[in-house]
């Protein structure tokens, strides 16, 4: 194992972030947390901890060991109270872990955190590995891989939407789902093979009509989660949407209405940002990176010009384009802007400075520029804050696709369950080929241990030391 110990050693790590809290905890996972943390907690009750009943808490002094030799020449050993804390033991397997755990409360301080870790390894602990607690979950089988997976990402979610995705997959849907699709994979190749088996007698064991249409289903149930991967990156990372448009109509006016703050400097003059201004912002539970940028525009300014080729990479990784228009403009002048390049399809035309308009301009204006657009325009004005929510809303819709807010489906946010599925989905279009083309069963038992291993690999029923090290390497110690 590439783990810096073994599995069966007992374990520590402060489990809490490191910085000021009311509490902090530090954890002790393994066969002798109990014996290891007699040697430094000491009960207030007196009682031994190894009658210490599961599952409660107890009021205790951390305590650790230290040499003196002050000004006598015999060396004494003084018992030092770190601090007081509680102390809560899980008996396995009823712990996060699955073995026995130790877990004690102590006050939020990093040094104190710090000196009751140190005390546990004095003790006879190792100090855990990034995501071990996690790995020693999954490998004693109290989740899936797929959910060890989802406490990362629930940890990480930065949205109230990647987090309830997260949170789907560490109550175990996607382990379910692809569980379920798995099981059904293999009762087919279990028929198949037991077809292979007895070929002589010519049993037919499950129609060809019948296999196809188990395939079929299987493929289909894939393709559907492919199709989320989009929107479950969207969602783990958050969606970058860029403010491009001419100068003066008002980008930095609509980045600071949207985050509420005077983050970018506006002025009446053309040209006034030069550079691309990011920050993020959570628009209806979806998380956004905001990103202004400098007007596009003919210009001889060598900075100016650097700024909007800035504006141009800029647009190319851009999830949603706000393409700006000014209203108090000639019409003509602005809807002639390089506009092919911002009207594609991630684009959102958006008319600012309506408060300039009479109602009767302001409906014509706004339907000329949809018809230039092929999209409907909407009117905003950073001014009064009107159509800030309309935008906002079409932000999320365009971010968000209605399937996740009508499906109880899951939503792929991993790449590794994603390139997993891939290859699932590439098997069982083989293995469909084969029973097609009336191909030997043989063929097709291969195309289906491949395509139900691959989903094996979510759950982590297949899987390697390689790759479950790599996973558990992004968490952070104490997880
Ligand atoms: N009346 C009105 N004026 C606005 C509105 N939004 C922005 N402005 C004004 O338009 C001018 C330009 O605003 P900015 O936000 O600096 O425009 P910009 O697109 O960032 O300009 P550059 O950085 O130069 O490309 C400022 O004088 C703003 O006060 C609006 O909704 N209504
Ligand atoms: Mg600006």
């Amino acid at each position: 194992m590439a783990y810096g110990g073994g599995p069966d050693d007992t374990i520590c790590a402060i489990a809490t972030p490191v910085g000021e809290g009311g509490i902090g905890i530090v954890r002790l996972s393994g066969t002798d947390s109990i014996s290891i943390s007699a040697r430094f907690i000491r009960l207030r009750s007196g009682l031994p901890l190894h009658s210490l009943p599961t599952h409660s808490l107890h009021l205790a002094d951390i305590v650790r060991t230290q040499t003196s030799c002050h000004s006598s020449p015999i060396s004494t050993v003084e018992v030092v109270v770190i601090d007081e804390a509680f102390v809560v033991f899980m008996k396995s397997p009823r712990s996060y872990t699955g073995e026995d755990v130790v877990e004690i409360h102590c006050h939020g301080n990093r040094r104190i955190c710090a000196m009751i870790c140190d005390a546990a390894l004095a003790a006879g602990c190792r100090l855990a590995q990034p995501g071990e607690f996690t790995k020693r979950a999954f490998l004693n089988g109290k989740m899936d891989l797929s959910q060890a997976e989802a406490v990362l990402d629930t940890i990480k979610a930065t949205s109230e939407e990647g987090l309830k995705v997260a949170q789907r997959h560490l109550r175990g849907d996607l382990g379910r789902e692809v569980g379920h699709l798995r099981e059904q994979l293999l009762t087919l190749l279990a028929h198949i093979e037991a077809g292979i088996d007895f070929v002589e007698e010519d049993i037919s064991f499950v129609e060809r009509k019948e296999q196809l249409e188990t395939l079929a289903h299987a493929q289909a149930v894939i393709i559907r989660a492919l199709n989320t991967a989009k929107t479950g990156r969207l969602l783990r990372e958050g969606a970058r949407v860029v403010i491009a448009g001419q100068p003066n109509v008002g980008k930095s006016s609509l980045l600071n209405a949207l985050l509420r703050e005077r983050r970018a400097i506006v002025s009446s003059l053309p040209g006034t940002t030069r550079d691309m201004i990011e920050e993020s912002m959570e628009v209806d539970g979806i998380q956004i990176s905001l990103i202004d940028t400098a007007g596009i525009r003919n210009t001889v300014d060598p900075i100016e010009q650097e700024g909007i080729h800035r504006t141009w990479n800029a647009l190319q990784d851009a999830d949603v384009i706000i393409t700006l228009f000014d209203a108090s403009s000639p019409p003509e002048e602005s809807f002639k802007m390089e506009a092919s390049s911002l009207l594609h399809e991630r684009a959102i035309p958006v008319l600012n400075k309506v408060d300039l308009l009479n109602p009767d301009q302001r409906m014509s204006l706004q339907k000329r520029l949809s018809d230039f657009c092929g999209h409907p325009a909407i009117c905003i004005s950073t001014v009064t804050g009107e159509g800030l929510d309309v935008l906002r809303n079409h932000l999320r819709s365009r971010i968000l696709p209605d399937l996740l807010e009508s499906s109880e489906g899951v939503i792929i946010t991993n790449v590794r369950h994603q390139s997993a599925l891939v290859r699932s989905n590439e098997a069982l279009t083989q293995a469909i080929d084969s029973v097609k083309s009336g191909r030997e069963a043989e063929c097709l038992a291969v195309d289906l241990r491949t395509a139900a291993d691959a989903l094996g690999e979510i759950t982590g029923v297949i899987t390697s030391d390689e790759v479950l090290d790599r996973i558990f390497s992004e968490f952070c110690i104490g997880k």
